[in-house]
Parts: C-alpha cells; sequence; structure tokens
C-alpha cells in the first residue's frame, strides 16, 4: 500500500490554457463561499464560541473570506484535555495504519488541489502558482512523512551480548501544540501536525489568526481522511490570548512553532518551565526568521545570479522566509549586478491582484506587515541609495511595490533585521571573506545561496556559510520536500529539518530493552 519511492508532486502548468480554467473554475467555486462561519473542532465536536475571527482578502479588504469560531482559554483546555483523552488509543495503532490515513489525505488534498488553492487567493492573496505549489508541498509532506514513519518501525542495528537480546525502537511521546505561520498555511501547517500524528501523537492546532480558513479546510480533510476526532483538535485564537495557556499546559509534551523570531523565544522559553504537575521535559521545534543572504562571486555567471536573486526576492512579495533580502556582491562585478537585478525586476515583477492570476505578487498579509514593511522602506531612504521601486494597483489592498536599495552599509538596518516582504538590499564587499564574513554576521542562519565560478569559494562557503539551508548557483528559494530538508540553525530555529529523514525523531522517544537468556 506504502509508495517504496517518494516523488515530488509535480505543481500545474498555468501557461496550460485547462489549467487556468479548472483555476478559475476554483476561484468561482470558492467565490461563492466566502463569508461562511467556520467553527472549532474539539474531539470531533464542532463547537461555536460567539466570538469570531474575521478574515479578510489582504487584496481586497472590503471582502470577508470567513469568519472562524475564537477559542476561549476553556475552549483551549478542552482541546488538550481531547488530545491526551485521544493518545490513550491512537497511540496503539500501527504505523502502517497510521501512514495509510497520511496516504488518503494526500489524495484528498491531490483531488482538492484547485480549491485548496483557491482559498489561499482569497484569504493570502497568493499568486496561483505560489497557492497550486503548496498545495503541491502538503502532498509532498503528508506522502514523505508515512513513508518515514513506516521506515521509523525498523529496527536499530545494536551489538549484542552472548547472553542478552537487545531491542531498540521508537513510541510516540504524546500531546502536542501545534502553532503554524501565515505564509504557508496549508503546507506548513499540514507537515507540523500530520508528522507527529503518523508517529502516533495527537495534536492541538492553533493556526495564525491571518489565515484560519485554510487551516480549518486542512482539518476538515485530516477528518475525513480518517484522523480521529480528537487526535486532531482546532482551536482558532489569538496567539498572545491562549498561546501562553497552550504552550504551559503541564499535559502537553511538546510544541510545534514555526513563525517569527521572538514569538518562538518566547515559546522557547515558556516551554521551558516545568510546571506543576508535569512529569517531562517539554520538546520544542521552533522554526524562525531569516536575514537571507545571496552572495555574488566576482567570477559568477551574473545572467544565472540575477535571475536567482530577483526569484528569491519577490516571489509571494518576499513574504517567505527563504526569501532573499540581501545580497553581497564583489566590488568587481557590483555594478553589473545592480543593474542586472534592477532590469530583470523591472521585466518580470508585476504587482496585483492574486484572484487575476496575472501579476507576479500580490498584496503583502496585513495592516501591520503594511506599515511595518513602509516603516523599513522610509528607514532604507535613509541609510541607502534606492535604485528601485515598482508601481502599485490602485486598489483597496495592502500592496507594497519591489523595492531594491543599493550601496547600504553592512550594518544598515535594512540589511540586518528581516522585513519579510519586497525589499532588497544590496551591500558591495571587497572580496569573498568579507561575503562570507557579513553574511554570517547575523544572528539568523536560514537560507543563503552562492553564486560563483570558483570552486574553493564554493567549498569554502559549503563549510563556513551558517545556514540551514545552503543552495550553490541557485536561488535561495523553492525548498522541496525530501530533497532539500528544511531548517535553519542560529536564531533561525532548532534545526527540525521538515520533510527530511530526521523529523519525525522529533516526537518520538526511544526505548533500548535488554533481556537476559
Ligand atoms: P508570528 O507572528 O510569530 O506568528 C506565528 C504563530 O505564532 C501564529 O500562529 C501566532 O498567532 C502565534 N503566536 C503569536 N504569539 C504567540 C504566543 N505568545 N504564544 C503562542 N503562539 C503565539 O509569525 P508570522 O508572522 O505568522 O510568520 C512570519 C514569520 O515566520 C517570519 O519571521 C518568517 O521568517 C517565519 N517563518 C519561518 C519559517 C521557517 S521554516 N523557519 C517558515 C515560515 C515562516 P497569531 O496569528 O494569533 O498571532
Amino acid at each position: 500500500m506504502l509508495r517504496a519511492t517518494f516523488t515530488n508532486e509535480p505543481s500545474a502548468d498555468f501557461s496550460d490554457p485547462a489549467v487556468r480554467d479548472a483555476m478559475q473554475a476554483a476561484l468561482a467555486k470558492v467565490g461563492k463561499e466566502l463569508g461562511r462561519e467556520f467553527p472549532l473542532i474539539i474531539g470531533g465536536e464542532r463547537r461555536e464560541t460567539g466570538n469570531w475571527i474575521v478574515s479578510t482578502n489582504p487584496g481586497n479588504t472590503d471582502q470577508v473570506v470567513g469568519k472562524v469560531a475564537k477559542a476561549s482559554k476553556d475552549d483551549a483546555l478542552d482541546a488538550i484535555a481531547a488530545a491526551q483523552d485521544a493518545f490513550k488509543e491512537w497511540r496503539k495503532l500501527s504505523m502502517v495504519g497510521r501512514a495509510s490515513v497520511l496516504l488518503r489525505m494526500a489524495a484528498i488534498v491531490r483531488r482538492k488541489r484547485f480549491e485548496l488553492a483557491a482559498w489561499m487567493v482569497y484569504e493570502l492573496d497568493k499568486p496561483w502558482d505560489e497557492a497550486e505549489g503548496e498545495v503541491a508541498e502538503a502532498v509532498d509532506f503528508l506522502e514523505w512523512y508515512a513513508a518515514h514513519a513506516v521506515k521509523l518501525t525498523e529496527r536499530a542495528e545494536l551489538a549484542h551480548l552472548p547472553n542478552e537480546a537487545t531491542d531498540y525502537f521508537y513510541q510516540p511521546i504524546g500531546v502536542g501544540i501545534v502553532i503554524p505561520p501565515w505564509n504557508f498555511p496549508c503546507a506548513i501547517l499540514t507537515g507540523m501536525t500530520m508528522g507527529p500524528i503518523a508517529v502516533g501523537n495527537t495534536v492541538v492546532i492553533k493556526p495564525a489568526t491571518n489565515t484560519p480558513v485554510i487551516g480549518y479546510k486542512m482539518v476538515e480533510i485530516m477528518l475525513e481522511a480518517g484522523v480521529p476526532g480528537g487526535v486532531v483538535n482546532f482551536v482558532a485564537g489569538s496567539g498572545s490570548e491562549i498561546g501562553d495557556l497552550l504552550v504551559e499546559d503541564p499535559r502537553v509534551r511538546f510544541v510545534g512553532f514555526t513563525g517569527s523570531k521572538d514569538v518562538g523565544v518566547h515559546i522557547f522559553e515558556k516551554a521551558a518551565k516545568v510546571q506543576k504537575g508535569q512529569r517531562w521535559l517539554k520538546r520544542v521545534t521552533a522554526e524562525m526568521g531569516g536575514k537571507d543572504a545571496i552572495i555574488v562571486d566576482s567570477s559568477a555567471d551574473i545572467d544565472a545570479a540575477v535571475e536567482g536573486i530577483v526569484t528569491s526576492a519577490f516571489g509571494f512579495s518576499g513574504q517567505k522566509c527563504s526569501a532573499c533580502s540581501r545580497v553581497l556582491v564583489h566590488e568587481d562585478v557590483y555594478d553589473q549586478v545592480v543593474d542586472g537585478v534592477v532590469v530583470r525586476t523591472k521585466a518580470v515583477v508585476s504587482v496585483g491582484s492574486g484572484l487575476e492570476g496575472e501579476a507576479s505578487m500580490g498584496a503583502v498579509v496585513d495592516k501591520n506587515q503594511y506599515d511595518s514593511i513602509n516603516k523599513y522602506i522610509d528607514i532604507g531612504k535613509k541609510e541607502a541609495k534606492l535604485v528601485y521601486q515598482g508601481d502599485v494597483p490602485d486598489a483597496k489592498g495592502y500592496y507594497v511595490p519591489p523595492t531594491i536599495f543599493a550601496d547600504a552599509p553592512r550594518s544598515a538596518r535594512i540589511a540586518c533585521e528581516e522585513i519579510f516582504g519586497p525589499v532588497l538590499t544590496i551591500v558591495k564587499v571587497g572580496s569573498f571573506d568579507e561575503a562570507i564574513e557579513v553574511a554570517n554576521d547575523s544572528e539568523y542562519g536560514l537560507t543563503g545561496s552562492v553564486y560563483s565560478g570558483n570552486r574553493a569559494n564554493l567549498e569554502r562557503a559549503r563549510e563556513e556559510f551558517e545556514v540551514g539551508n545552503l543552495y550553490l548557483n541557485r536561488k535561495s528559494t523553492g525548498a522541496m520536500m525530501g530533497v532539500h530538508p528544511f531548517a535553519g540553525v542560529k536564531l533561525s530555529g532548532t534545526n527540525s529539518k521538515a520533510g527530511g529523514p530526521d523529523y519525525l525523531l522529533n516526537f518520538v522517544e526511544a526505548k533500548a530493552v535488554g533481556e537476559k537468556l
């Protein structure tokens, strides 16, 4: 039943008119469902709370995508109780049995790919290809974790004693809280939830407040695929209101978080404190922000570097944790690279409503992000030279133009702080040594790329560039599950490596048994 080998789910080709028609049909179908109310799901029961999180389209702020019940503290505690109860039985199911639920979910997600993508077009103003690509990534997470959960049942080889039989195997650990970000509300939420569930744990999901509707849709599919109520629970609510309560609860065994550095550090600290009645140390996987750099060496293929920089910087409006936000260019090729990046951005980056499926960038996620990015653009105008700023549509949405600063000092705020929008900062360096030094002079260590024709420099970067995901002569975005296991180092995260061979080990504990013969 389980696939012996894993292959990545191919993305749809939107240059094919039939594919575009399918996406238009999904947008029309979902368009008729906008504005509906969605409950919490606790122990398999739907629950309304009288309070709502109203999710709107950031590209058209008058458009309500849906209203999702907002959890109170009691709702959150009930969800933990339901997960604790469900753990008793779910942990006993065979790994193959649980993995088959993931494969069933993958099949449903695959069938609903355009519909799920359409929900993200409405809820995030995500461009069609990015939204559909994310759905394909959710399929990858499910099939990869299904296969790797089964692999975990293989007994490890141990040394033997002549008169003792030894055994070593993995067991699930318990109730987890899953706190995903809004930027990949389908794929990351699915991976963070179904990985731990595959190996026998139970989960309470608190979706990001900006994207609760797509979160609800994914949980519905989990239940449809056969995840029992209670094994997965859905409590939408504000992180600042119910986050600490969920993380601190002594019944919780692990916390999976993906989001900003500040919130991740806060959660890490809260989870570290052993609460009254708690009988374990909590595990935390916290995958956080970045200030991802692309280095362009003097020997680089400049056209390839320019293409990689522009794609990495402006895809999904720079709202990917892997987005390139600073470029460190050797002085010998500096002018060529700056000119090339500006020319290419003008040619290929356009801003417009995700709904129309034409523009390469949609709106940014909400007013807070819009204000914060614009604040950084104002700071950048004082710190560096604005070399390009594109246009935005005249629409009621949070549209920010692609913006490029050059000649930035390495210590400029726009060169050091995560902006998480379509703002690119270019810094000139005098040597490859200096490029590596500037790249590493950061609290973050998520992704990085090096464009170079010099083998020695590429090998130096392999060893010395302090990132969790390094790319040589290619863009810094577009990690694929199973191909580029993904997570950062330093204050970019706990390096849990989503979509990698070790990810599931974060959610099991190993037991060694020795039996005297
Ligand atoms: P955050 O603002 O940190 O929010 C992430 C999640 O944490 C949301 O569900 C949020 O809920 C919740 N939260 C907020 N305060 C909390 C608290 N006190 N306790 C528990 N949960 C709390 O990040 P974001 O804006 O959604 O996402 C963007 C960030 O994620 C960027 O920094 C980006 O680099 C990073 N990111 C990293 C990765 C990886 S793999 N490293 C991948 C994607 C994104 P509310 O929405 O209710 O506030």
